[in-house]
């Protein structure tokens, strides 16, 4: 691969994604600079926009081979006053490691950017660049918000696929060809990248380390979560050692690849009577007996185990900003909702949308691009608008069904808002006959945890006696907290709501409660573990209390004081001890 090679000596700040330090006066520029940029620009400036990166990939990933013939790609690269170097980083990233014979176009796509070096700058520097027209600029002639600004960019594109990329990615060595075999091989696949992290304050390239999938929270944000159980043994039960179609025709660039490799094609069987052609379902390698006769044997393991690297991983979500599809299908089943403005929601709305209509979403192992994690918006949002909440209040009106009641536990203060027209996107999704939101929920994300479905009870735990309710007092639920108590919301307050689980846990959406299980121990929230005993609660509806199951100590009020915290105390007959669910479903 040339580009390696062609990478290898380079020297300078940055190279092979090393961190950049700034010191001195750089560093108190820097400093001033950041809460603007929300990321470190001058550290981003002293970097080439050429500069290579690690090849973070599994290295079961470089022995695939790919046909040779694959389709092309438009990569769209949306921006609204996007800096400098990061864009054009992208840019080169993409130009660079991509062959061109499969790069078709890179559309830089300015969404209404207002700053100078935007406009005649950039185009002098990309036509000097790229004389050969491979990137273009399309610019919009409004803010149209990043789901609109895609919309535009695919509507430019020609290639057969489109492959968006935020404007501070840098891709990859190898990472188009995944993408664009995968969709050869089934073009109702939606595919991401992994993502890879770019340090905001060094620019540091660093792989994700562990492979993630996307979920999301009730209240519509998106989630990271590990590879599910099912999910693995899904991939693991794929046909006993078979290879992914895409390492068909591989054997000349095999040899190519490695001259002493000695190369056998699948033998398929033509029927010597009818000849009938039918593949060989077996797929299997050579051995032998020692009365030296050949055998056919299974894969072994050792070379089994490696396809977990390499094979797509189907997620319920995506990120939103990072993903490859086949174009024409992009655009049938239903692009993006042009009625979503600026930042959010766009991701769960197509995530949600290509599972119940009839396709797949998928990250590819082998397929690695880097993305700066900004901590704020460098850009503003006009009429300071919630837009993540409208937004995702129309994704919930149009795909969530009776679900969507779950989102509004979250955004009481969202109900009654306008949230526009969402009369093209209901028809669309009946046009499309697409599954319901309960079948996504049983089918794709069948872990996800409902809080008021398959549960004994759920709602505020109060006791009575001092109207106090058990309270997140709001902590994020991602965090280690102890749980507070607050006075009883009347079922207005999402932070009062609790559920108890037929597996016994007295639970949020991800967080359970725990406690060690000594005379006056809080109750800590924590990420659920069903292999812990500390974490298992009794409650029954007739005496009231709450008992934690190992220590057999009960849930105790512990006084009056509004910002107090429930904890551990030995059983007695005491008003402080009584607990109530507001809703018992058994
Ligand atoms: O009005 C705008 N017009 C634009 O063209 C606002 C933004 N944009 C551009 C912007 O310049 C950038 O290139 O849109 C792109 C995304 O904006 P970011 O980088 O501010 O978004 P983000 O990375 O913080 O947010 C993630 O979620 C968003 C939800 O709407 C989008 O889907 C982003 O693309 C998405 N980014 C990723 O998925 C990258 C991986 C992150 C993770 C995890
Ligand atoms: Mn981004």
């Amino acid at each position: 691969m040339e580009y390696q090679s062609s990478e290898a000596g380079r020297s300078g700040p940055g190279e092979r994604g090393e961190p950049v330090v700034l010191l001195g006066e750089e560093k108190a520029k820097a400093e001033v600079l950041m809460p603007k940029e929300a990321f470190n620009r001058l550290a981003s400036d002293k970097i080439s926009l050429e500069r290579s990166v690690p090849d973070v990939r599994d290295q079961a990933c470089k022995h695939i081979v790919y046909p040779r013939q694959l389709p092309t790609a438009s990569v769209v690269i949306i921006f609204h006053n996007e800096a400098w170097s990061p864009l054009l980083r992208t840019a080169h990233s993409v130009v660079n490691r991509s062959p061109p014979q499969y790069l078709h176009e890179v559309i830089l796509l300015d969404d209404f950017s207002d700053k100078d070096f935007l406009g005649e700058d950039l185009r002098k520097y990309v036509e000097s660049t790229w004389p050969d027209g491979v990137v273009k600029i399309v610019r919009t002639t409004e803010r149209s918000g990043l789901i609109r600004a895609r919309i535009a960019g695919a509507k430019a594109a020609t290639g057969d696929v489109l492959i968006f990329l935020d404007s501070h990615c840098e891709v990859g060595p190898g990472w188009i060809e995944p993408l664009l075999g995968r969709i050869k091989e089934d073009r109702t696949t939606v595919l991401c990248p992994e993502i890879d992290l770019i340090d905001k304050d060094t620019l540091q390239y660093g792989g994700t380390g562990s492979f993630s999938v996307g979920g999301f929270w009730w209240s519509l944000h998106f989630s990271w979560r590990p590879i599910p159980e099912h999910e693995q043994k899904r991939r693991a039960a794929l046909p006993n050692g078979s290879v992914s179609p895409i390492r068909v025709e591989p054997v000349l660039t095999r040899i190519q690849e490695d001259r002493s490799a000695v190369v056998c094609p699948i033998v398929d069987y033509i029927d010597a009577n009818t000849l009938q052609y039918s593949l060989n379902g077996g797929y299997q390698v050579g051995g032998f007996s020692w009365s030296m006769h050949f055998t056919w044997e299974n894969v072994p393991e050792r070379d089994k185990a490696k396809r977990k690297y390499t094979d797509p991983v189907r997620s319920p979500t995506m990120a939103g900003g990072l993903f490859a599809a086949d174009r024409k299908y992009f655009f049938e089943i239903g692009a993006y909702d042009p009625g979503m403005d600026v930042w959010g929601g766009e991701n769960l709305e197509i995530s949600f949308r290509t599972w119940m209509c009839g396709g797949k979403l998928e990250f590819i192992p082998c397929s690695r691009v880097g993305h700066i994690f900004r901590s704020s918006h460098p850009y503003t949002f006009p009429g300071n608008k919630d837009t993540h909440g409208i937004n995702s209040m129309r994704l919930a009106e149009v795909w969530m069904d009776e679900y969507k009641r779950l989102f509004y536990t979250h955004r009481r203060d969202l109900l009654g808002q306008d949230f526009g027209d969402i009369s093209e996107r209901l028809e669309l999704r009946k046009r499309l006959n697409c599954h319901s939101f309960k079948w996504f929920l049983d089918n794709v994300y069948p872990e996800k945890f409902m809080p008021d479905e398959n549960v004994h009870a759920w709602g505020m735990v109060r006791n009575p006696s001092s109207n106090l309710c058990m309270d997140t007092l709001q902590k994020d639920e991602k965090m280690v907290f102890d749980m507070g108590l607050y006075s009883c919301q009347n079922g207005a307050s999402a932070n009062q709501v609790l559920s108890l689980s037929y597996k016994d846990e007295l639970r949020r959406e991800e967080g359970c409660l725990d406690s060690g299980g000594k005379d006056g121990d809080k109750l800590t929230l924590r990420q659920c573990n069903q292999a812990k005993a500390t974490m298992k609660w009794k409650h029954d509806k007739k005496k009231n209390k709450i008992i934690h199951e190992q220590s057999g100590l009960c849930v105790d009020v512990n006084g009056e004081k509004n910002d107090g915290h429930p904890m551990l105390k030995p059983c007695k007959d005491t008003d402080s001890q009584i607990w109530t669910f507001e809703h018992y479903l058994d």
